[in-house]
Parts: C-alpha cells; structure tokens; sequence
C-alpha cells in the first residue's frame, strides 16, 4: 500500500489517580496518537514517549518533531508500504524507538484491517485472555498504599508490582506480604538504585518476590549482572531491554532472569516479537510491559501478550484502573484477565466524539501526491 497521508493528534488524558513512580508524578497523560491513511483503510498507534524525558530519553514534544520531520517523509516517500518495511526504511534515523513504533503500529493497523486479520493472530498468539496485574505507585503513606492494594485485589487483579525508591522500598514491601498474604508481588525501581545499594536491595529477598524490575540505570548491564548475583530475587530488566540483541546480551551476562517487554520501548511490534522469541529460546519468561496507554495501544498489547512466552501476568490493566473515559470502548477485567480483541488488526476503534473531546492539537502530514 501507498500512503496517503498521516495524522499527528495529540490528546490529554487525565488519569483517575495521579501515578507517584522514582522520576515523577503523572497526572494527566499526555499521549501522541499516530493515524496512517491509505487508500484500502487507515490504521492507528499510540506513542508512549511520555510528556518528559524522565522514564527514557524520547518525550512527545521530541517523538513529534522527529515523526513529522523525518520519520513520516521517507516512510511516505515508499511506494509500497507494509509493517515489515518500516524498520529498514526508518533505520538509518537513530534512536527514537517509541517514534518508530507508533508509526509502525499504525501500518501494521491499517494493513491487518485491510486482510481482515486480527494482529493477535499475525504476532502468533495461542491465548484468547491475558492474565492482569496492576502497577501501584509510590504513596504518601502506607496506609493509603494498602487500601489501594486491597481495592485492586478486589477486582480481581492476579499480580501486584510495587513502585518503590530509597526510603520506599523494604517498609511498604513489609507491609504489603504481611497484610495480603502469598499474593503474587513484585517491585520496580525505575532505575533509582546503585550498585553500592545491593545491601538495601537484598532486604527485599525475604518477601519472595516475583522479581525485581530494573533496579539501575539503563546502560548498566554489567550492573546488573553483579547485583544478580547478590540477590535472591530475580532480576526483570525493562529499560535497559532496547531490542532482541539487548535481550540475547543482557541474557548471556546474567543481568536478567525475566524481561519486561514494551513495544514501543524496542522499537515496534515486530521486535517486540523478536524479543519475545529470544528470550522464549533462552527459557526466560517475558510479560508485558504498559504506559499508561488508552484502548488504542492496550489493544495492541493484549495481543502481543497473548503470546505463549508471556507466562506472567502483565501490567495490562483495565481501562477504569487509568481513566474515567477511555478513547476506545473500555477494557474491563474478567476475573482477573482481559480478553484478547479478535477483530482485524488491533480491533478495537476510537470513539470519534471522545477522541475529539480529549484532543489538544492535530496536524495533516499528505505523502507527496496524497
Ligand atoms: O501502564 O499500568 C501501566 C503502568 C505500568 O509501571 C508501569 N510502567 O517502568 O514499568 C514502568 C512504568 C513506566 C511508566 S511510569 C509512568
Ligand atoms: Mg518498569
């Protein structure tokens, strides 16, 4: 397919409870949507750059510019479009992965619609439902932060993950096995913690924790192996995992034992798949990563882990766990789990009167001749 033209949106979702994590507090997400217009249908994505450079270096201001400056014109530029010509038509821009990825999406969206084939089915999916965890944030208390645990546990979340910090960490984890019992419980640090910290961080093994997600910066792999070996708890790497060769390194130098898979962190869909697979190979279980993403994306991702590596539960949460009002018919969870949407591509389609009330800007890019 040629490309038409695509259309830039930004839209403001403000969240249900401001989301305290080691870099920052998010109250309203600030989400760029990408809609690729072809002349055998359209096709959607959502980009997870963040409206700050704080979780990655990509923010939406930045994923903007290099979308509509580079990214957008030479994949326009192609006469013949499908997902698989994306990455090689986009690689010699460096970096911008999240970028990338919300472009690809919206291809691979608007090709599977037009062959009527659901992307679950595309990527290779064996399950119908995915088994949901949910994603606490860092609270002022740890009162407040076992009533929010208790009221997730109460609609059926399978999983609970735990954002901690220095002077966030062994209390609230503590406190949370001692009240909750043998649920299943993991942290996540962000990146806030350094090797010197081990000693901190193997406080955390007595809680028999599922795993621990990334606990040093990104770059520090070697770090990572090091503290591997300190801890009992297994080591989940999810910034430091950038594509399917970041995977197979970080696997071979014992740096992770798990890995937190985020499309838009590794470039798409497609190597999201391919990380998959890698770590499949190396008997590394994977579940699926989120950003705060609306029905566009979560639609997407259900699918993605909907495949048979994903043996953990996800932070694929319901639509009511982020926003009062979901762009897409809302995600509700079904003792404990989410269905896979089965229709052609992600399945799921804005509502066009809430898209349009949430939007705070839009922008035409026509492909020469479109
Ligand atoms: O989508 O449920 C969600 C959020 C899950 O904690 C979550 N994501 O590092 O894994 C992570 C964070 C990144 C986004 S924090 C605003
Ligand atoms: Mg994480």
């Amino acid at each position: 397919m040629k490309i038409t033209g695509v259309e830039l949106r930004r839209i403001a979702m403000p969240l249900v409870a401001p989301f305290r994590t080691s870099f920052g507090t998010e109250s309203t997400r600030d989400i760029l949507l990408v809609r690729v217009v072809t002349p055998d249908g359209e096709g959607w994505g959502e980009c997870v750059a963040m409206h700050e450079p704080l979780y990655s270096s990509e923010y939406v201001d930045g994923a903007t510019e290099v979308l509509t400056r580079y990214l957008i014109p030479a994949l326009s530029a192609l006469d013949n479009v499908d997902a698989s010509a994306v990455g090689p038509a986009l690689s010699a821009f460096k970096g911008h992965l999240m970028a990338k990825a919300a472009l690809e999406a919206a291809v691979l969206d608007a090709e599977l619609r037009a062959a009527g084939m659901p992307l679950a089915r595309y990527l290779g999916a064996t399950q119908d439902r995915v088994a949901c965890g949910v994603s606490v944030g860092i609270m002022e208390t740890v009162a407040q932060l076992l009533d929010t645990v208790a009221g997730y546990l109460d609609q059926g979340y399978q999983r609970v993950k735990l954002k901690i910090e220095q002077g966030w960490d062994v209390g609230p984890v503590r406190a949370v096995r001692e009240r909750f019992g043998d649920i299943l419980l993991q942290v996540d640090a962000n990146a806030a913690y350094s090797l010197g910290e081990a000693r901190q961080l193997a406080k955390l093994d007595p809680f028999d924790l599922l795993l621990i997600e990334q606990p040093l910066p990104e770059d520090d792999i070697r770090g990572h192996a090091e503290l591997a070996r300190m801890l009992r708890t297994p080591i989940c790497l999810d910034e430091s995992i950038t594509s399917a060769r970041a995977a197979a390194d970080a696997i071979a130098l014992g740096a992770c034992r798990i890995v937190n898979i985020k499309p838009g962190r590794v470039g798409g869909y497609l190597e999201a798949r391919r990380v998959h697979d890698v770590c499949t190979a190396h008997g590394v279980p994977v579940w699926c990563g989120g950003m705060l993403e609306t029905g566009i994306g979560r639609a997407a991702n259900l699918a993605l882990a909907a495949l048979p590596g994903f043996v953990l539960p996800g932070d694929t949460s319901g639509s009511s766990r982020y926003y009062h009002q979901d762009v897409t018919p809302p995600f509700v969870l079904a003792d404990g789990y989410l269905a896979v949407p089965n229709g052609p591509g992600i399945g799921v389609e804005p509502i066009a009167e809430i898209l349009d009330s949430v939007t705070t800007s839009k922008q035409w890019l026509p492909a020469s001749g479109g």
